[in-house]
């Protein structure tokens, strides 16, 4: 077995696979992928995403393909649950993580108040240099044009932050009386919504909101002592 994990290192995608990788016992090498040379790896991820995880003479792409493929070429431990029904919500919730919650870090992010971290962690593995400034300077905008293609770059940021407590007061309410998301085990919902609110914790109005409620907030620790965050070089305090 040789697993070699491509990876953006901030992205939470990149996370997802890392802390699944370690639960599993498996050993695996890193390709970081500086932003500015994304298009030299088209032969890896002919859509440009990452991570990509290549297994041998296999490569899988996204991460909720290669959760599902670690899962059955390495099914010692487990992470989808056992039971169908937890195993539909947990894909459900994985889907959520991926596809919606993941545009609120983006959108947040990108805000004045938060953008300098962001910018801060996406060039990380940046060379430094002329090109370096010019990325740092032409992100925000970058962002600015997903998230408004998106939908939620084009709402106020009152807005955005009603919407994003109304989803921590759902998952506060699902987490008041069970330990995870999906079934009686820590599975792809957890891990897949807690990688999503660990980059949202980058922003001073999710940061304030985990605070106000104590069942999300212990359900996170959980996750994290289950499941811990590996090999994250990128700062861990607000500049
Ligand atoms: N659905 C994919 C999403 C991966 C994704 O969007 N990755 C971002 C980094 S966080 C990326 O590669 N962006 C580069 C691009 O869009 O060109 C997954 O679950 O892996």
């Amino acid at each position: 077995m040789s697993l070699t994990l491509y990876q953006f290192e901030i992205s939470p995608y990149a996370d997802k696979v890392r802390r699944v990788l370690v639960l599993k016992s498996l050993p695996y090498s890193v390709v970081e992928i500086p932003i500015s040379k994304a298009g030299k790896f088209r032969s890896v991820s002919p859509t440009g995403k990452f991570p990509v995880l290549v297994d041998g003479d296999r490569a899988i792409i996204d991460s909720t393909d290669i959760l599902r493929y670690l899962d059955a070429a390495y099914p010692e431990v487990r992470v989808a649950p056992d039971d169908p029904r937890d195993a539909g919500l947990a894909a459900i919730l994985e889907d959520w993580a991926d596809e919606s919650l993941y545009f609120y870090d983006l959108t947040m992010r990108a805000w004045p108040q938060n953008r300098d971290w962001f910018v801060r962690d996406l060039l990380h593995h940046e060379p430094k240099g002329f090109g370096r400034t010019v990325l740092a300077k032409l992100i925000p905008g970058a962002l600015l044009k997903v998230t408004k293609a998106q939908g939620l770059g084009r709402k106020s940021e009152s807005t955005v932050v009603s919407d994003l407590t109304g989803l921590y007061d759902a998952l506060e309410a699902m987490l008041a009386d069970r330990e995870w998301l999906a079934g009686p085990r820590l599975s792809t919902a957890d891990i897949s919504v807690r990688v999503m609110l660990n980059v949202l914790d980058r922003t001073v109005e999710s940061k304030a909101l985990m605070a106000e409620r104590p069942a999300l907030s212990a359900w996170a620790a959980r996750v994290d002592a289950a499941a811990p965050p590996q090999g994250v070089s990128i700062t861990a305090a607000r500049p």
